[in-house]
């Protein structure tokens, strides 16, 4: 649809930008800090591990200073469940409950709101031993940590957010070194979606806490929404979508706001002898527990096409899409897209689309939780970082945020990936995605100190302006 006019942002529009606890803080066995899956895992060859990150733990003032420079309104970021709870449950870290107190406090100083994610994919490694999500019990360690959050930050934080791409967690957790088998599973799949069940109860027991505790504050959840194109108008192709669709996106917030199961993939789990065992109530605890906002990490979309039944399923190492699934799917390319220099989809009028899609199913307004460029910056003699290649992708991608204002959507905010150099999941710290430069190398820390790219201030204008300047 092309617009006469365009709408303005909304006047409240959240502008900031995201990070998340174990790729940003480092400080992963201090004061009291219990270790999380991430801690103990094995990195990717050639990687950074995750003891130091960007110092953020150290050095929050000066890093929120920076972002309140850029005139953020919200600050994504999410809380440590082992540095709260160092063995997952049981005893509180007074250290923990003091650090995010003083990072919560520091953003209110300067008028930023902080959005909180509960969980982003750092279980304490305690609980990864107990058996992760896939003990029953999982549901109960969540609630009761969501819990202690409300009862500490509840007075201060009026945004939540429950789990981090709980989707990619379930689609693709062996890349993300999360996937926990217990030994003797003779049914991968029913195990998966067996976990995935735990967290999509977890999550609507802590939504529906969140009302209870704290009447005034929002929740929703963060999956990673990206829509799937056919890759033709054969009529196979187009079921292929609509099931890759369905098992990619629509599962998780189809039982996020109507609290019932997508049709589509449960008639397939069910073929697979796979579909979850609900314990006594968890039907009612997923009608109960509904979000008042969505919040989604777009990075790009996928096209498909039909599947035969011989398709073979990989995991590409450093990318969150599969390569198929058999009789459901296949993955096909693209070829009106470019890519970034790390190979990933560049798709900004894929974003509309998704964005457009969202709302007409579930009617909620909208807050983009991640969305980026990684890049191999490079600092200047002169302490400069030119980045004009992530500037014109957020340039793209906010242009499209506007066209989706104006179809109607309820846009709530928009907060890129990331704030300050962080570490990659997959690609150590030479993948950088920040406004903030951090000076350190994959294995020489170097100084830590940080520096002003040139999107900063770019991004600072487009906040200053609301979005209508985006030269
Ligand atoms: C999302 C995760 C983030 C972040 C981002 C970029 O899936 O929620 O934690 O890592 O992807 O991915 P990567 O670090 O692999 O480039």
């Amino acid at each position: 649809m092309q617009h006469k006019h365009l709408k303005p942002f909304p006047k409240e529009f959240l502008w900031g930008a995201s990070t998340s606890a174990y790729q940003v803080e480092g400080a992963s066995l201090e004061d009291g800090k219990g270790p999380s899956c991430q801690d103990v895992k094995s990195v990717p060859v050639g990687t950074t591990d995750l003891s130091v990150c960007a110092d953020h733990y150290h050095r929050y003032k000066e890093d929120i200073a920076l972002m309140a420079e850029m005139g953020f309104k919200v600050y994504r970021f999410s809380v440590s469940w082992s540095r709260i709870l160092p063995e997952g449950t049981g005893d509180v870290n007074p250290k923990g409950i003091e650090y995010y107190n003083h990072v919560i406090d520091e953003c209110l100083k300067y008028n930023i709101t902080p959005l909180v994610t509960m969980f982003h994919f750092d279980m304490p490694a305690a609980l990864d031993q107990r058996g992760s999500w896939s003990n029953r019990e999982s549901v109960d360690w969540f609630v009761d940590y969501a819990r202690i959050l409300y009862e500490n930050f509840g007075d201060r934080v009026k945004y939540w957010l429950t789990i981090n791409e709980q989707n990619m967690l379930t689609l693709v957790g062996k890349v993300l070194g999360s996937l926990h088998i217990p030994e003797g599973c003779t049914n991968e799949l029913k195990e998966i979606y067996q976990q995935n069940h735990h967290m999509l109860v977890a999550q609507a027991k802590a939504m529906a806490l969140c009302h209870e505790m704290l009447p005034d504050a929002k929740i929703g959840p963060a999956p990673n929404i990206s829509l799937i194109y056919p890759a033709s108008c054969k009529p196979e192709d187009i079921l292929a979508a609509q099931n890759y669709n369905a098992v990619r996106n629509w599962l998780y917030l189809d039982v996020s706001v109507y609290g019932r199961y997508n049709n589509l993939v449960w008639s397939w789990l069910e073929e697979h002898d796979a579909t979850p065992e609900f314990a006594e109530g968890d039907a009612e605890a997923l009608r109960m527990g509904r979000p008042d906002y969505i919040g989604f990490n777009y990075y790009n979309t996928a096209t498909c096409e039909e599947e035969d039944g011989t398709c073979e399923v990989t995991y590409a190492e450093n990318q969150q899409d599969a390569s198929g699934e058999k009789g459901m799917f296949r993955a096909a390319a693209n070829p009106y897209l470019t890519k970034t220099e790390f190979g990933w989809l560049i798709d900004p009028v894929g974003f509309r689309a998704t964005i457009r899609e969202i709302y007409s199913r579930y009617h909620l307004p909208l807050i983009v939780t991640e969305n980026g460029l990684g890049a191999y910056d490079k600092l200047t003699e002169d302490g400069r970082i030119h980045d004009p290649y992530r500037i014109e992708y957020l340039r793209k991608h906010i242009e499209q945020i506007q066209l989706a204002v104006t179809d109607g959507v309820d846009m709530m905010g928009y907060c890129p990936w990331s704030a300050l150099d962080l570490v990659s999941t997959h690609e150590g710290m030479v993948k950088r995605y920040g406004f903030i430069y951090v000076d350190r190398d994959e294995f020489d820390l170097k100084t830590l100190n940080r520096y002003r790219k040139d999107s900063f201030y770019w991004y600072k204008k487009v906040i200053e302006t609301n979005g209508s300047d985006l030269t």
